[in-house]
């Protein structure tokens, strides 16, 4: 069984994760998404919120599971026998962090970490910048999945 994990904060999944999961969901058996908890960042979504939204939004690939997790992404992936971690590359800047961490993972404990390029229509987005756009009234339904814009709407309404 070949696994993979795609890591992130996933505050909310974008159409660039969900680009990424959907591409690894074809080169592996199992695709573990793992949505890291970083206490000292308050999130829009709960940790629950955003696993379900990724749930839904990732049924119809049939070989991605969900779930939280608090530590090094190495643990996750030596607790659950993963040997390779799945990563989106969308421009250069993203490529110095990334590599620092790609690095320091196989230092620790041998896990790869592949990088996809990014789809080019999702090259400029992030999580943030997706809310605050929506906070200030732009409209992202172009970037998100339809039941994610909705739950962003719903949100970004009920906190004024
Ligand atoms: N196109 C393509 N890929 C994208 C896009 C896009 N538009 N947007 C995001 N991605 C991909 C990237 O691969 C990105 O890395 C990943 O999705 C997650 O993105 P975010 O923004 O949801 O999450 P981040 O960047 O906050 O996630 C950082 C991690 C949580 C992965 C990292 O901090 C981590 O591994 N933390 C766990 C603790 C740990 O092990 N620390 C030591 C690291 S060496």
């Amino acid at each position: 069984m070949r696994r993979a994990v795609c890591p992130g904060s996933f505050d909310p999944i974008t159409n660039g994760h969900l680009d990424i999961i959907a591409r690894a969901s074809k080169l592996y058996d199992v695709v573990h998404v793992a949505v890291m908890i970083n206490q000292s960042k308050k999130g829009l979504f709960e940790i629950e919120e955003r696993i379900e939204l990724i749930r839904q939004v990732t049924t119809e690939f049939g070989n991605v599971e969900v779930e939280a997790f608090h530590g090094l992404l190495v643990d996750f992936c030596k607790q659950r026998d993963i040997p390779a971690i799945v990563k989106g590359l969308r421009a250069v800047s993203d490529f110095d962090y990334e590599l620092q961490m790609a690095q320091m993972n196989n230092g620790l404990s041998g896990v790869e970490t592949l990088f996809v390029p990014t789809n080019p229509t999702y090259s400029f987005l992030s999580s943030s910048l997706v809310k605050e756009v929506a906070a200030w009234g732009g409209d992202v339904s172009h970037l998100l999945p339809p039941l994610v814009h909705a739950a962003l709407t719903e949100r970004l309404a009920k906190n004024g």
